[in-house]
């Protein structure tokens, strides 16, 4: 005697659905890929289901084209609750690692600027979370325009960044074994600005959108509190309008340095750019004295709302000078990827300050023989 089978409904299409995306990504490991899937499709179901309390955040960042988006912005800064976001009821997913796996993660995580103000509770959960995905050159790891799934800090590996404008695709950048990338369609639910493909063999630790969303941007939230009255008085910035300087508060990461410290060492490559939040920092240069020394002499001091660190990164040069902490100080760090990506508007103040170094260059060196140039880039 048959009995019959009850299908649930829906089963079908959930299937049918799951297969066709396996057969368009071709993932090499389909539980993974399984867990994924199901876990966006459950974010997405649950976000169509909760439009109406999409939080304030998310609404503060959709509103920032709008034109009277100045005043608005603030105030729902200022009124995100992370405890009512209801990402934040889901329990914290854990990876379980190896000794050796959370060593590594470890190491490439302690650079990260994103997390290095994180309480060190949050940066475990964060850690905890974090899963690894080896990578192939030629994989895909975002498209341009799709929802962002992950927030994707390297382990090792070339990735090309591309942006699709027009019909015409751009190699725009290039994240050379170390780095993080897709943090921005997570921050401001916005679909994913660029496209990201491996060059060559790597491998990637993976944090998902709800366990950044959670720890990640709630610390954001917090930050936009602590430096939004500071960050208005930075006369670099005065051009920006409001929520680009909110954007420049979230990439920011404070750090401190106690006297004597060295911030930059001339000659060595560059990858940050600072801003002073208090205290005094000391910019020197090597140069060779008549006897054949070698001294160091000091060009300027940088006080709060000043910054430095600009020069290598518009050069794509070495660091051209020393920075040394005078006392105890506190800077704002940002990374070179960030730098590029929203201080475009400020970069005329920098040029024309970087020809003032060169002008002020050959009094200090007083030697032609030692006088550099930055012209290249005051014109570029
Ligand atoms: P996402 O979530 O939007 C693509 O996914 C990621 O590419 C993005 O987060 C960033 O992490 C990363 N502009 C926007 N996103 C960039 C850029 C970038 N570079 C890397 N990403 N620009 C290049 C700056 C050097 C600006 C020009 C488009
Ligand atoms: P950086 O990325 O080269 C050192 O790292 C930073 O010192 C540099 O960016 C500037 O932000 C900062 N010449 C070169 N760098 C200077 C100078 C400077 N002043 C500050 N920095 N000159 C001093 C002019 C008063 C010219 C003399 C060589």
């Amino acid at each position: 005697m048959s009995r019959a089978i009850h299908i649930p409904e829906g089963l079908r299409e959930l299937l049918q659905d799951f297969t066709v995306e396996v057969i368009r990504n071709q993932p090499r490991d389909i539980c993974d890929f399984a867990l994924q899937y199901f876990a966006d499709l459950k974010r997405r179901k649950r976000e169509e289901k909760g439009q109406a309390l999409k939080s304030s955040y998310e609404a503060m960042m959709f509103a920032s084209d709008e034109e009277d988006n100045d005043e608005e912005f603030v105030v729902s800064a200022e009124t995100y609750d992370p405890d009512n976001d209801e990402e934040n009821r889901e329990p914290t997913v854990i990876h379980p690692k190896t000794d050796q796996q959370k060593q590594r993660l470890r190491g490439v995580c302690k650079d990260i600027l994103l997390f290095k103000n994180l309480e060190q509770e949050e940066l475990s959960k964060v850690l905890d979370a974090m899963f690894e995905r080896p990578v192939a050159a030629g994989d895909h790891i975002i498209e341009q325009h799709d929802d962002g799934d992950n927030f994707y800090v390297i382990e090792s590996g070339i990735f090309d960044v591309y942006v699709t404008d027009n019909g015409v695709t751009r190699l725009i950048a290039t994240y050379d074994n170390h780095g993080s990338f897709g943090e921005l369609a997570l921050m401001y639910n916005t679909p994913r600005a660029t496209t990201i493909i491996a060059r060559t063999l790597g491998a990637l630790w993976c944090l998902d959108r709800v366990t950044f969303r959670r720890i990640v941007v709630n610390n954001n939230a917090k930050k936009r509190k602590m430096y939004d009255a500071f960050i208005q008085t930075v006369p670099l910035l005065s051009s920006l309008e409001t929520y680009e300087r909110m954007k420049v508060v979230d990439v920011l990461c404070p750090q401190q340095y106690t006297d004597g410290q060295r911030i930059i060492a001339e000659g060595e490559s560059a990858d940050c750019f600072y801003i002073v939040e208090s205290g005094e920092v000391r910019i020197t240069v090597r140069r060779t004295t008549e006897e054949g020394e070698i001294e160091e002499v000091e060009l300027t001091t940088c006080t709060e709302g000043q910054y430095f660190g600009e020069l290598a990164l518009v050069t794509k040069k070495p660091r051209a000078a020393s920075a040394y902490a005078v006392g105890n100080v506190k800077c704002l760090v940002m990374d070179v990827m960030a730098f590029e990506r929203l201080l475009g508007p400020c970069m005329e103040i920098m040029k024309r300050n970087i020809s003032n170094y060169e002008m002020q260059m050959a009094n200090v060196l007083q030697s032609a023989s030692n006088s550099r140039t930055f012209s290249d880039v005051a014109t570029a």
